[in-house]
């Protein structure tokens, strides 16, 4: 059994919004026309307290997009993003919402961040996406949403780990690119893991 993992595709990451990715609203109809070759659909959110620790403005003297540490791990210090239950954190307007199965929350707990679907990045916590793919009988998962660089390379090489047979769509993401080539880079580190790339 296969399942699409829609990852972030919500109103703070397309132009426009707290951390816009270029082009993030152009995967809107892609994304909605895989949907369709999928009998599952499992949907990420991020979905930060107001005080998380992945915000620049919760850190002294922190500046957006530079390098800081959270929980031990080194962290990029974001613009506040995602705030739950704030209009930015909403699934984007001509996300077809209806087709999802199951949403997963992440990003919840202030001290650590999580940029993969299935665990916080210091692996502590699980968000429970795994068990309930498993026990959906899905042996193999494609990844797209946003950002290429972040939350999607990090959902596709956990769910490698996993053991899903894992594949990337690509026409369905966007990056950030903090620094130019960093989309170019997140793929082929995928690719090289192991990660199909589709066109
Ligand atoms: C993401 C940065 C911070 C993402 C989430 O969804 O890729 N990136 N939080
Ligand atoms: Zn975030």
């Amino acid at each position: 059994m296969k399942a699409l993992i829609v990852v972030d595709v919500q109103n703070d990451f397309l132009p426009g919004g707290a951390l816009g990715v270029p082009g993030g609203n152009e995967i809107l109809p892609v994304v909605n026309r895989w949907m369709e070759a999928f009998p599952r659909i499992v949907a990420t959110r991020d979905w930060h307290p107001p005080d998380h620790g992945s915000f620049a403005v919760n850190h002294p003297g922190g500046k957006v997009f530079e390098l800081g540490e959270l929980d031990g791990l080194p962290q990029v210090l974001w613009p506040v993003h995602c705030v739950q239950e704030s209009r930015g954190a909403e699934f984007a307007d001509g996300l077809a919402v209806d087709r999802i199965d199951r949403v997963f929350s992440k990003g919840t707990r202030v001290e650590v961040d999580s940029y993969s679907g299935f665990h916080d990045n210091g692996r502590r916590h699980a968000t429970g996406l795994g068990d309930w793919l498993r026990a959906q009988g899905v042996d193999e998962v494609a990844v797209c949403g946003l950002a290429t660089d972040y939350c999607v390379k990090f959902t596709a090489l956990d769910a490698l780990r996993e053991g899903f047979r894992t594949s990337l769509i690509v026409d369905a993401c966007r990056g950030v690119n903090l620094e130019p080539g960093d989309v170019e880079r997140a793929v082929e580190e995928m690719q090289s893991a192991g990660v199909e790339i589709l066109k």
